[in-house]
């Protein structure tokens, strides 16, 4: 048996710069080291490779946000003319099942650890059920090792150390899809996934790496003799705890990445993000410093409170704390969460043209300024942000400070800088 395990590309804006960071998707590592030894498998990332149709498998599985829902769903079309299987996995086939199920012979709902060797052996037999779903969540002693090998030489190695996340914003569908339950792995299990990686930059693929602060504390203990540099993403509200940036600082962190979303606490209250304090920002952001982290925010635009002056303001924002990386997008609500309910009811929302839905795009038409405004404030934030003057003035502390030179470990200015000019490379096509 041939199995074919599907990361399907991503067009739009931007992309070049992000290949670093988006490493192939954990999720098919994981699938490949579920299936048996006796079957082949082969990963295709779409965003560094392309589909050749004509090479034949018994089961093609996708994993599909719904941004690139479009896309997977001609994939799917392309191997069932062909006589293939296909099954879909992700948010998108779990969230939405109606929209997936008439373009595939199954989908697996929720997490795969549980199911995916009951796909494969329906699969043999070609009596694949239509929808797979576990029927409890992962013990995350269950979720396989995965060998180094799986990742390319360009690519950070993804690991996890949790799912799911304590909190549920409006607008996200992380506490949907994974349930209340914030689950983790064994201390000892993730370091020797580490281990396994470490001569290569890791990232976290976390919600929130300090969710639990006992706990990250542990992990960043007995990973730091591992020598590595690492990245994660992590709530700002954490960087209040000293002994928590400090653990994360020695143990390889050069870069944290916290969803900002907004300096105006009345948006931050509209989501259900009330416990973000944006006054506190400029503190946490000078904490995380204080260590030599470096900061990758990221800010949303569309809010009900927006105002046309929301992106001059972050720039200032930006500029003034040195946030180092930023990531602006407009607000997309996805379907189930109460921000789309509300659009809906009051006719404002773009439906039919998923691929809009990955921050890039007005999906809504916003309160306090047209789609186009925030579409263009948007494209002119990303200009202005990583013009050389500003990338200049937010990194001069790296310029100067003599970790670029550090042999071994990447350092956070080698980071930030690569980072910074990758992106700048990338909104030339904004
Ligand atoms: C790490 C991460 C990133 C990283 C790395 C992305 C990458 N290429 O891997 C970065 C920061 C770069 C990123 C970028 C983006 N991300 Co992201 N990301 C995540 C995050 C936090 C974890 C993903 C992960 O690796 N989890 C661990 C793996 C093991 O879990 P999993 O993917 O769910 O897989 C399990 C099951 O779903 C299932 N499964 C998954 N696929 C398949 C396929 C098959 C065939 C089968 C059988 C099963 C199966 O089995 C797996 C094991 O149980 C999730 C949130 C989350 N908690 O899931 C958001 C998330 C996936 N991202 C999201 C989004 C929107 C984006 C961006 C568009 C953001 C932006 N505005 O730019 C970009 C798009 C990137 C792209 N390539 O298209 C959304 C997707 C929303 C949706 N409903 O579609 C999520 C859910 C976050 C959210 N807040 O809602 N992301
Ligand atoms: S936006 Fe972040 S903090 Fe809020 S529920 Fe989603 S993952 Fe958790």
């Amino acid at each position: 048996m041939k199995i074919l395990l599907v990361n399907p590309i991503r067009e739009g804006r931007g992309q070049s710069a992000v290949r670093f960071m988006n490493s192939t998707p954990l999720a098919l590592p994981i699938l490949k080291a579920l299936t048996p030894d006796d079957i082949e498998v082969k990963i295709v990332d779409e965003n560094i490779e392309s589909l050749n149709f004509d090479e034949t498998f018994d089961l093609v599985g996708v994993t599909v946000m719904l941004h690139v829902s479009q896309r997977a769903i001609e994939i799917a079309s392309e191997y069932r003319k062909r006589g293939t299987q296909v099954v879909f996995g992700g948010f998108f086939p779990t969230l939405w099942p109606d929209k997936a199920l008439p373009h595939v012979d199954a989908i697996v709902s929720g997490e795969a650890e549980y199911v995916w060797r009951d796909v494969i052996e329906d699969a043999k037999t070609r009596s694949l059920k239509k929808i797979y779903r576990a029927s409890q969540m992962a013990d995350l002693k269950d979720v396989p090792f995965i060998s180094k090998d799986f990742y390319t030489e360009q690519e950070s190695y993804h690991v996890e150390t949790t799912r799911g996340c304590p909190y549920h914003c409006d607008y996200c569908s992380v506490t949907t899809f994974y349930g209340n339950k914030f689950r983790h792995r064994e201390v000892d299990d993730v370091v020797k996934q580490v281990a396994e990686c470490n001569d290569r930059f890791i990232f976290f693929v976390d919600d929130n790496i300090t969710a639990n602060p006992k706990y990250a504390k542990q992990v960043f203990k007995e990973i730091a003799p591992l020598n590595i540099s690492w990245s994660g993403q992590f709530s700002i509200n954490f960087a209040k705890d000293g002994e928590l940036l400090d653990l994360a600082a020695e143990s390889g962190c050069k870069m944290l990445f916290a969803g900002l979303e907004t300096l105006n606490s009345d948006c931050l209250n509209e989501v259900g993000k009330e416990w973000a304090v944006p006054s506190k920002y400029p503190e946490f952001i000078q904490r995380v410093h204080d260590r030599n982290i470096g900061v990758y925010g990221s800010f949303m635009f569309g809010f009900e409170n927006d105002t046309k002056d929301v992106f001059k303001q972050t720039l200032d924002f930006c500029e003034e704390n040195q946030v180092d990386l930023a990531l602006f997008g407009a607000m997309y609500p996805l379907e189930g969460s109460n921000t789309y309910k509300k659009l809906k009811e009051e006719g404002r929302l773009f439906e039919g043209n998923s691929k809009k839905f990955n921050g890039q795009y007005s999906t809504y038409i916003p309160k306090n300024m047209t789609p186009e405004e925030l579409d263009e404030g948007l494209r002119w934030l990303w200009k202005q942000y990583y013009s050389k003057k500003s990338i200049k003035n937010r990194l001069s502390n790296y310029l100067g400070n003599g970790d670029i030179l550090s042999e071994g470990r990447t350092s956070t200015s080698q980071l930030m800088i690569a980072l910074n000019m990758a992106f700048k490379a990338a909104v030339v096509d904004f």
